[in-house]
């Protein structure tokens, strides 16, 4: 008796996302490794503590693969990104690395529809707001840098905004959570 409740396609597009997830925890962490390594402690915690963000949504696509009967393949991880040149160039590849993300989510999504794996596709649906909060998070890094003064940023700017990312929230209040009173 077949138990495997994936097809094909969606289980190659989840096991490719398993991997892709755990590629991005390498980046964070190679993020954070740099910002370390010039000083910026803060902006290191920051990232590190994301690196583990990405790795719990790996284990989200593992299990899910394995709820659904079939066996997630673990594949070699492809190596992080090239170190950043500057801190705004840091904020520039963790946005650029969450649009990415995004876009390979909604692939997902889209092939699930076609299949009509209405359980994948709510599966996904987590994932699509999470990506809300994750774009957003990353708009908010590169408004901050922006504020304090982009590429020519001072080193006491840049002090600051160290500190503030020290203790900044890893979750932000979602946008369908607002009212007029509390917007
Ligand atoms: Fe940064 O996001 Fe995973 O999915």
């Amino acid at each position: 008796m077949k138990t495997n409740r994936l097809s094909e396609t969606i289980f190659a597009a989840l096991n490719s996302q398993l991997t892709k997830e755990a590629h991005a925890a390498q980046i964070y962490l190679s993020l954070g490794t740099w910002a370390d390594d010039k000083g910026y402690e803060g902006i290191s915690n920051f990232l590190f503590r994301h690196a583990n963000e990405e790795r719990n949504h790996m284990m989200k696509f593992l299990e899910y693969i394995l709820d659904r009967g079939a066996k997630p393949v673990i594949e070699p991880i492809p190596g992080p990104i090239e170190d950043p040149q500057n801190v705004q160039n840091c904020f520039n590849k963790v946005f650029e690395q969450e649009v990415e993300n995004t876009t390979a989510i909604y692939k997902i999504v889209k092939l699930s529809l076609v299949e009509e794996d209405w359980a994948t596709w709510n599966f996904l649906q987590w994932f699509v707001k999470e990506q809300i909060e994750e774009e957003t998070l990353s708009l908010k890094l590169l408004d901050k840098i922006k504020i304090a003064g982009g590429e020519k940023a001072t080193d006491e700017a840049l002090q600051t905004l160290d500190k503030e990312l020290e203790h900044t929230s890893d979750d932000l209040p979602s946008a369908t959570n607002a009212t007029q009173a509390n917007p």
